[in-house]
């Protein structure tokens, strides 16, 4: 996250750090006691799942915790129209944590799911959400969030934006080379809030480099996909 601050511990429950192999790092966000929403593009190579780590309740990058809880994973799932061959389209995917002892995530102060939005949800445009991640600040760090504007659709796609690079699945957020998501915050969140409650919004998926003045940050828009987690996570559950 570029331009934000670091975030008091519990202030972001959900937020999963997603490590892969040796060296790929991405987030992601708890949406039920086993399941984490991330960022497709992190997984096309078809990572082994025996290679990956989730980590709940992480506060600094890479640093295990008194709060923190680590996670094999069971499985991982694209929506049926993800293709390896474009993968900033449908940039999604639901990762299924292995139980221990018989459950996934217990709920507490530093470790809780975030609510998914009803598929009818609109956050209106300039609406004010927080973005959070350990991506890149001057490095990875402590957990950062910042808060971001929902640009406007037709704003987002003319030419010398994103053009149709930004496809109805997607939005932009952030403004004026002010806050952005960067490297590393892949498949974060973008939350918005409603009379107290944080909804899952968006994914933190691309963008034209990190806090370029005209060129914002591009999300997976969450509320397109939400029947496909229901019946992915009705179908497996717990
Ligand atoms: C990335 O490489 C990335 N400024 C994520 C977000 C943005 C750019 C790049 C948006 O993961």
């Amino acid at each position: 996250i570029l331009g934000g601050t670091s975030a008091l511990p519990g202030t972001h429950p959900w937020m999963a750090a997603i490590y892969i192999g040796h060296s790929d790092f991405c987030a992601g966000t708890l949406v039920s006691s086993c399941w984490i929403v991330s960022a497709a593009h992190c997984f096309f190579r078809n990572p082994l799942k025996s290679q990956i780590r989730v980590v709940l309740g992480q506060q600094k990058f890479n640093v295990s915790g008194p709060n923190s809880k680590t996670f094999e994973v069971e499985d991982y799932i694209f929506p049926k129209q993800f293709s390896v061959f474009n993968p900033t389209l449908h940039d999604i995917v639901l990762v299924k944590l292995k139980k221990q002892d018989g459950r996934c995530a217990r709920r507490g102060q530093f470790i809780r799911p975030i609510c998914l939005p009803d598929k009818n949800t609109t956050f209106p445009d300039n609406y004010c959400c927080t973005i959070s991640g350990w991506g890149h600040v001057n490095g990875y760090s402590s957990l950062q969030e910042a808060g971001v504007r929902l640009i406007p659709q037709d704003t987002c796609r003319k030419p010398d934006v994103y053009g149709n690079h930004v496809t109805a699945d997607m939005f932009c957020a952030g403004l004026n080379g002010c806050a952005d998501s960067c490297q590393g915050d892949s498949g974060g969140p973008l939350a918005c809030a409603q009379n107290g409650v944080s909804f899952l919004y968006g994914i933190i998926s691309w963008g034209e480099g990190c806090g370029r003045s005209g060129k914002p940050g591009v999300y997976t828009r969450v509320v397109n996909y939400v029947d496909w987690i229901g019946s992915v996570i009705r179908r497996k559950p717990s």
